[in-house]
């Protein structure tokens, strides 16, 4: 069916709590969602930047500006478009990858519903559920720490994640692992935080038996994640560096990266992510997907993927409970097995629900096609 237009919806989502990192504190998810349209169907996308730049150069209004004023345009004349004309049309703009993924999910997600077709079966994936972890922010102390991870563990989550930063490190970790034991999934992501001239301090994270350590260095910086993974137990597992299937390549041959972390936004949409996800089977190379603390469109998507053989170990893939007290979609639950269920329904097998979009969007904007 013809594309008619793309409606760009910013919707601004409350956090059930803040959730810090290393580089700044987030209360409420400002996400930019797309919904491409037919005469008799649509599909939806989202952006998975933040509203500062500060985990990538993206943020949600330079996403919506290049949206609007090169890429949308760039698309226009193809109301045929299918997600590797979108991927193949923008391939001549640099950079953008998380507006560039938006719109080929959006894409993706309407090709597929016109033939009954779930975005899992389409990539390859296999499971029919996937185990979630959790991504758990920096806290004032470390009693707040261990009863939030107290928290999620009684709700059945299966590994942890501490986000660390300087000063807020070797002490947490220790904390968790006295408390919880050495049978805890456990593991760790500064991103960027840290310099190579730190990595004596790192090493002392090696007695914890963690499951990795995400992203030390700065995302440009993949010789320094070489030569601190020769010096760790840890293995190395790089977030913000892998930024294609090239990038990835690169990292493994180097000796940079062990472990990859897949997020479908920042390698500039899920037909990359598939690439990513084969060249690290290819080379041996467990990955796990990430989490940009998604609305249920988003999740849907990464929950599909996450379906895929190489996906080894638990994603940053938790229910919508633990993000927010209503999600747009209908929510993704936490099964008693401490996993998430991959949605099997035509395209991402989610979609928005009226109320709750009509609730929480902040501006709609309209951009006819062709
Ligand atoms: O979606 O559960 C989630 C968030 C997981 O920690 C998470 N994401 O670097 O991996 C990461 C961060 C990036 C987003 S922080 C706002
Ligand atoms: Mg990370």
């Amino acid at each position: 069916m013809r594309i008619t237009g793309v409606e760009l919806r910013r919707v601004a989502l409350p956090l059930v709590a803040p959730f810090r990192t290393s580089f700044g504190t987030e209360t409420v998810r400002d996400a930019l969602l797309l919904r491409v349209v037919t005469d008799d169907g649509e599909g939806w996308g989202e952006c998975v930047a933040d509203s500062d730049p500060r985990y990538s150069s993206e943020y949600v209004d330079g996403c919506r500006d290049v949206l609007t004023r090169h890429f949308l345009p760039a698309l226009g004349g193809d109301p045929g478009l299918r997600a590797w004309d979108v991927e193949r049309r923008l391939a001549p703009f640099k950079g953008h990858p998380m507006a560039k993924a938006a719109i080929e999910m959006a894409v993706l997600d309407l090709r597929l519903r016109e033939t009954a077709t779930s975005l899992t079966d389409f990539l390859g994936g296999v499971a029919e559920a996937v185990p979630a972890g959790v991504s758990v922010g920096i806290m004032d102390s470390i009693p707040e720490l261990l009863d939030a991870v107290d928290g999620y563990l009684s709700q059945g989550y299966v590994r942890i994640k501490l986000k660390i930063e300087p000063g807020w490190d070797v002490e947490p970790v220790r904390a968790v692992r006295e408390r919880f034991g050495d049978a805890l999934a456990l593991q760790v992501d500064a991103n960027t935080a840290y310099r190579l001239a730190d990595a004596r301090h790192l090493a002392r994270l090696d007695p914890f038996d963690l499951l990795l350590i995400e992203q030390p260095l700065p995302e440009d910086d993949l010789r320094g994640h070489a030569a601190l993974a020769r010096r760790l137990s840890t293995p190395m597992c790089l977030d913000e560096s892998i930024v294609s299937a090239r990038a990835a390549a690169d990292a493994i041959a180097l000796g940079a990266t062990s472990i990859v972390n897949i997020k479908p936004g920042r390698v500039g949409g899920y037909l990359e992510a598939r690439r990513v996800h084969d060249v690290c089977a290819a080379n041996g190379v467990a990955v796990w997907c990430g989490g940009m603390l998604e609305t249920g469109v988003g999740r849907a998507a990464n929950l599909a993927l996450a379906a895929l053989p190489n996906f080894t170990l638990p994603g940053d893939t938790s229910a919508s409970a633990r993000y927010y007290a209503r999600d747009i979609t209908a929510p993704f639950v936490l099964e008693a097995d401490g996993r998430v269920r991959v949605p099997t329904g035509p395209g991402l097998g989610a979609a928005p629900l009226p109320d709750a979009l009509a609730e929480y969007t902040t501006e709609t904007t309209w951009v006819p096609f062709g």
